[in-house]
């Protein structure tokens, strides 16, 4: 996902989004039966020879390799915690130092018995791995002892839901040292006398003594937590993986259906079916799914255009994988070829991403970074005339024109939430470049971003970026831009992690405009019947 709601208070009432299409490109080994091969440069292509092999069926229940029979290392994750708040508010002592987060509970829906969709709050999660609701946790930095409290069994509940995970099968499932219930609470906070004993928020503590001997909110916890989080260890980076192959698949499944995808809703459904049969419960955000002018609405959340007559399709959405997240981009022409304007938009904004991608290593900046692809996009916008020649590549950027066709940022940070925590984005910054940056700093070995430039061709955008700028305007042919309005925008979105001496790319759909045009061209010689859809 790329913009946010901040674009939505700055821009008042007008919905924002983007939409766009997306592919397949680089997977493992084990994936590499079914259509998705591997390329040159470790990137996996659509194979017309192989094309037609099926892999199996998906195991829902299927654990990357390398952290299967691991437990999540929540241990590790508050000890790290643990050190970064002691070293930033060297007033406190460890030995009287103690962290409790209550995680979140089931929310009913209004007058009926059904309940929100659950989702446990992402701090709690990443010191304790535990996705059940109405549990607590307590790190005491003295003892380096992690105790988790499941709810008390509430024996009404377990006619209708069977019993809940008892204390000694949750000590083998959770990386902890001791299993309480709730109603030990009490008793163990006496053994906390004159602790200082941090929590990220009172919301769900609803016991009044509990919730007078706890300090929330303190910003020294939330950075300690929050660098903790920035970077991912081994067991994080594979989830995230995971994550981004289930959303590579259902990426390439919404390429090759545009027969049975009449409106833009069936473009969401099919990514969702798809995500949901790989065993991804959920996605990380609401999917963008857009065609024609309304791929250059930044936040679009309408999902609900027929498609006919549209040139473009962008689809912006991500699985989530055992609560960590992907976040993908893709852009694809309806017809199976790009048009020629399109094609010119693509290829700008894949330059972009190449040319920010090759610079990705610890110590880069991403601001500097981000600068470079306005760059990049206003050289193609020079070559193409919708930037006049007598005007220079620097000129152009001073003045911040660029802005008015590429309003975001480069990228974020990516893990539990979708735009995670730790880039230390400015939104107050006077910079239209770089107020929507939300990574403000050096990227780091382990930081999971995502690279994701665009270029949209948008109304408002226009108005509110170019018309009230006459110096931006100046420097626009608006007679060629007209000829680019139908594309809508395009953009093209990886998920990013940084090595020690460079990165990886964990995004294994393909964005080669030419391999694009090969998978919609497939999908749309398909006859309706070739579809496994009764609808
Ligand atoms: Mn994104």
């Amino acid at each position: 996902m790329c913009l946010e709601p901040i674009s939505l208070v700055v821009f008042g009432s007008l919905v924002f989004f983007f939409g766009l299409v997306k592919y397949f490109k680089r997977g493992e080994r084990q994936r590499t039966r079914g259509i998705l091969q591997p390329e040159y440069k470790d990137k996996y292509y659509y194979s017309k020879e192989k094309g037609e092999e099926m892999g199996e069926v998906a195991n829902v229940n299927e654990i990357p390799v390398k952290i299967r029979n691991h437990k999540y290392p929540a241990k590790e994750h508050n000890l790290r915690v643990k050190d970064l708040l002691l070293n930033r508010n060297p007033k406190l002592s460890k030995i009287s130092t103690a962290f409790f987060i209550a995680g979140e509970e089931l929310e009913g829906n209004k007058y009926c018995d059904t309940n929100k969709d659950f989702r446990q709050n992402r701090y709690f999660y990443h010191l304790s791995g535990v996705d059940i609701p109405a549990s607590a946790i307590l790190f005491n930095c003295s003892t380096d002892k992690l105790t988790l409290f499941l709810p008390n069994i509430d024996e009404e509940d377990v006619i209708w839901s069977g019993m809940p995970l008892s204390l000694d099968e949750a000590m083998r499932v959770f990386d902890i040292d001791e299993a309480l219930y709730i109603s030990d609470l009490g008793k163990k906070f006496k053994e906390l006398q004159d602790f200082a004993i941090f929590t990220t928020d009172l919301d769900n503590v609803h016991d009044e003594s509990i919730a007078r001997s706890l300090i929330p909110s303190d910003p020294n916890f939330f950075y300690a937590m929050d660098e903790t989080r920035a970077i991912k260890d081994w067991y994080e980076i594979e989830s995230i993986r995971k994550a981004c192959q289930i959303s590579d698949k259902s990426h390439l499944a919404v390429m090759s259906a545009l027969p049975i995808e009449l409106n833009e809703l069936q473009i969401q459904a099919e990514f969702e079916y798809h995500a949901t049969r790989q065993g991804g419960r959920s996605l990380g955000y609401d999917p963008i799914c857009c065609s024609g002018p309304a791929c250059g609405t930044l936040h679009y959340v309408k999902n609900s255009e027929d498609i006919k007559g549209k040139h473009s399709i962008l689809i912006d959405a991500g699985a989530e994988w055992r609560q960590y997240t992907s976040d993908i981009t893709r852009c694809f022409p309806t017809s199976g070829k790009f048009t020629t304007e399109h094609r010119e938009v693509y290829e700008t904004v894949l330059d972009m991403q190449n040319q920010a991608m090759e610079r990705i290593k610890p110590g880069a900046k991403w601001d500097d970074l981000h600068a470079l692809t306005h760059k990049v996009l206003i050289k193609h916008f020079l070559s193409m005339g919708i930037f006049k020649k007598e005007f220079s590549e620097d000129e152009i950027f001073k003045r911040r024109a660029s802005c008015a066709f590429y309003p975001h940022g480069l990228g974020h940070m990516l893990g539990l939430d979708v735009h995670d925590v730790g880039g230390n984005p400015n939104y107050d910054d006077p910079d239209p470049m770089f107020r929507y940056l939300r990574i403000r700093r050096p990227l780091k070995e382990n930081m999971v971003i995502t690279n994701e430039p665009g270029c949209y061709f948008n109304q408002f955008l226009i108005k509110e970026f170019l018309e009230k700028h006459p110096e931006r305007l100046e420097v626009v042919d608006m007679s060629v831009l007209k000829r680019y309005m139908y594309v809508g925008g395009v953009r093209i979105e990886d998920d990013i992690l940084v090595t020690k001496d460079g990165y990886e790319n964990l995004t294994g759909i393909t964005s080669d405009p030419d391999e694009i045009e090969k998978i919609v061209q497939k999908g749309l010689k398909k006859p309706r019947s070739g579809f496994h859809v009764i609808v």
